[in-house]
């Protein structure tokens, strides 16, 4: 990995208007480059001779000036946190100024004429991760902790960025290292070392110790990634049944277009909205039946494809009218997949009329609902709510992502190899491949071993100033 020199600056705060703004500059020169534009009220106590600010981890009141000119732009509060005790472990500087699109611009401008070039999306925290602060899933855990939308993936990104899963992942990463020195020890020195070499012992901490860690991580991401990435959950049935009724009253705003004439909706419609804590995305989807209408057509086949990706289906039926055959096929195409029947329209439904389900249908939860009345919806939120939570232990936030558990997955088989290995004899030359493939693998979760490529795209899902 190259360390990079150069100075870069951002805007860190949001467009459009706001109280104050941040711009935010990292590298070598940003001390200088900031004095260059920073006009301190007190200008004996703030700074030295060659113009840069002492003071590391002070605020200092004054105005930004282009030295040109000499035009002041804004009075700013200013922040210079020296290296190595700053975000990026580099020299930072902060500016506080107005939260206005022009000053900000026209700041940030000055900022780059001075020597300073824009910081890539994610580039602040890129180097707080190459200088050693952080390590990867910590990085990760910066966009976590912004993009958050609920309590319980802000309380998973938290514990994330102080570094839980790092300390889970190092702790067996070490384990295997251990492991490696003894095994190479064994191939360079054979005669001394072949004795001591405990094969028992080892099989036995590869397949207790390592594979339980690995597969307790894994089990975590299966029964708890629904409140890092939300749960998808998507409303299906035929037309007409209140699909889009639900959506909205879900919601509690009127998002689909509802209407008595079946066949409204056409597209996917998907939003997200908190239930019980849990960031959930919901879909409303093209009624499913029988159809010559080629929109209608083009709608039903995007449904199907959505329900692949649902964790969740919510399949409705009309509780004012007899099940169809529609109904029937519907069951059919979605019952592979988790899901719920919800039966809608119960304030139609009378004791004298009221279509019974199949039994076979009865086997999953069935919930009663009136979409229009509100009847029935927090029941639902709560089936919702345990749906996503069921295995899940309140009190682990250690919650892998995807990246990470494709490694766990990866480094387990590995370690699998290699008990097998040791069990049927085979050469320790073989034996370390796999376990130095295993120990790689959780290198790469915390960034100790990645790809260029597998970085940059991780780093570009932040916004620009982080
Ligand atoms: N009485 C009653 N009417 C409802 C209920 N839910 C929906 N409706 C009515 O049923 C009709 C269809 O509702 P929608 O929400 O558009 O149904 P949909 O399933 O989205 O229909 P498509 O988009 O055509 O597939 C509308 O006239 C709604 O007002 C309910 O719980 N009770
Ligand atoms: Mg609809």
């Amino acid at each position: 990995m190259t360390m990079t020199n150069s100075t870069i600056a951002a805007i860190a705060t949001p467009t459009g208007s706001g109280g104050i703004g941040i711009i935010k500059i990292s590298g070598q020169d940003a001390a200088s480059v900031a004095a260059s534009v920073f006009r301190p009220s007190d200008r004996n106590a703030v700074f030295s001779k060659d113009g840069i600010p002492v003071q590391s981890h002070h605020l200092y009141h004054g105005y930004i000036a282009d030295p040109q000119n000499g035009r002041i732009l804004d009075e700013v509060l200013l922040t210079v946190m020296l290296a190595p005790h700053s975000y990026t472990r580099e020299d930072v500087v902060e500016i506080q100024a107005h939260g206005g699109f022009a000053v900000l611009n026209a700041i940030l401008n000055l900022v780059l004429e001075r020597g300073a070039r824009l910081a890539d999306p994610g580039e602040f925290t890129k180097r707080a991760y190459i200088n050693g602060r952080i390590d990867l899933t910590q990085a990760e855990a910066v966009i976590d902790i912004i993009n958050a939308k609920t309590e319980s993936s802000l309380e998973i990104a938290a514990a994330q960025i102080r570094g839980s899963i790092k300390e889970r992942i190092e702790s067996v990463r070490d384990t295997l290292l251990f492991m490696l020195i003894e095994t190479e020890a064994a191939i360079d020195f054979p005669d001394d070392v072949e004795e001591s070499i405990d094969t028992d012992t080892m099989t036995q901490v590869l397949e207790k110790e390592v594979v339980n860690q690995l597969n307790g991580l894994i089990d975590q991401y299966e029964n708890a990634h629904f409140l890092r990435d939300g749960l998808k959950v998507l409303i299906a049935g035929r037309p007409n049944v209140g699909k889009s009724s639900l959506m909205n009253s879900l919601l509690r705003k009127d998002r689909a277009i509802v209407t008595p004439v079946p066949g409204t909706t056409r597209d996917v419609i998907e939003e997200t909205l908190n239930i019980r804590g849990i960031p959930v995305i919901i879909s409303d989807t093209a009624g499913l039946h029988k159809t010559d209408d080629p929109i209608e057509i083009l709608g039903i086949k995007k449904t199907y494809r959505h329900i692949r990706d649902a964790d969740l289906i919510l399949f409705m039926t009309d509780l004012s009218c007899p099940l169809t055959n529609d109904d029937h096929k519907i069951y059919e195409d979605i019952c592979h997949k988790a899901f719920m029947i919800v039966t809608n329209k119960s304030d139609l439904a009378d004791d004298e009329f009221c279509p019974e389900l199949p039994d076979l249908w009865k086997k999953t939860y069935v919930i009663k609902t009136s979409a229009i009345y509100d009847r029935g919806l927090d029941t639902l939120r709560d089936m919702i709510a345990e749906f996503s939570t069921g295995g899940y232990d309140e009190r682990n936030t250690v919650i892998p992502n995807l990246r990470h558990k494709i490694a766990l997955e990866g480094s387990l088989r590995a370690v699998s190899a290699a008990a097998d290995g040791i069990r049927t004899g085979m050469p320790f030359e073989l034996i370390n491949i796999d376990i130095r493939e295993a120990a790689d693998l959780l290198g790469e979760i915390m960034g100790i071993t990645i790809r260029e490529d597998v970085l940059d795209q991780i780093f570009s899902r932040f916004c620009i100033g982080k």
